[in-house]
């Protein structure tokens, strides 16, 4: 039977520096280990290498999380874009230096100019989203697009329907579990595109705000997420992205699909 893989995401200890993340991997005895590659996190050659090592010492898989503090891939053609796009093709690369399965970003989001140009912020998100699928493409990186609530120009998974018959282009889903419920959006996923769904982001909150709470520790009803990602028959991967009770949301997700 389809049976999906529990990973871990290092976004818990994004506080900390580098140095003190990396002992940190091994530690949950999880082969499947989500970097941020951002904030004190942010990837660079010599970490890559570092990484590199754990990796192999401990037999581990990698996904990365691209860059989002600051991150708008829906901004008009300028500096900024460019700036933004190269960072991003340099989290793909990474990616693929590391050897990693997924990489994992967001759409793109409205700003205080948004309402003088109706449509802009999505119209540049598809253009944007499909240059960096066709860029992980010829690096031979997978992508998955996540969710986010807010000013993010793709939240429901209306804005996933329209998205796919604007475009050709089949990016695939990183469902966030936290998201979603925040947007009243968690079972829509799961029932209306789950073959979409390549990649899952389990995290809790109370329906208000992202706060990344451990696995039951808020209103998502887990209970019926694991019912509609067996119904879906999902294999892939599913990354605990608590910043706080940890261990017990593994624990608790493994409890739920054995
Ligand atoms: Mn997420």
């Amino acid at each position: 039977m389809a049976h999906p893989q529990i990973g871990l995401s290092m976004l818990y200890c994004l506080s900390q520096p580098f140095k003190k993340m990396i002992p940190q991997i091994p530690k949950h005895k999880i082969a499947y280990i989500e970097l941020v590659d951002d904030g004190l996190h942010e990837l660079n050659k010599q970490r890559i290498n570092l990484l590199k090592d754990v990796k192999t010492t401990h037999d581990l898989k990698y996904s990365v999380h691209a860059p989002f503090a600051g991150v708008n891939i829906s901004l008009r053609h300028g500096l900024l874009s460019n700036a933004t796009l190269k960072r991003l093709k340099k989290s793909i690369t990474w990616t693929r230096e590391l050897d990693g399965y997924m990489w994992i970003f967001h759409p793109g989001m409205m700003t205080g100019i948004s309402m003088f140009y109706p449509r802009a912020d999505w119209k540049r998100n598809i253009k944007r989203v499909r240059l960096l699928a066709k860029f992980a493409r010829d690096a031979g990186i997978e992508i998955a697009l996540e969710n986010v609530m807010g000013m993010f120009v793709m939240k429901n998974v209306d804005d996933f329907k329209r998205f796919y018959s604007e475009t050709d282009e089949n990016v695939s889903v990183a469902l966030d579990t936290g998201h979603a419920n925040i947007n009243g959006q968690v079972e829509s996923f799961l029932t209306e595109i789950p073959d979409r769904i390549i990649h899952v982001h389990a995290h809790d909150n109370d329906g208000k705000s992202d706060n990344h709470l451990g696995i039951g520790c808020g209103t998502i009803n887990w209970k019926s997420v694991v019912d509609l990602l067996r119904k879906a028959s999902y294999d892939r991967k599913i990354i605990v992205e608590s910043v706080e009770n940890v261990e017990q949301s593994i624990r608790k997700l493994k409890q739920l699909f054995s």
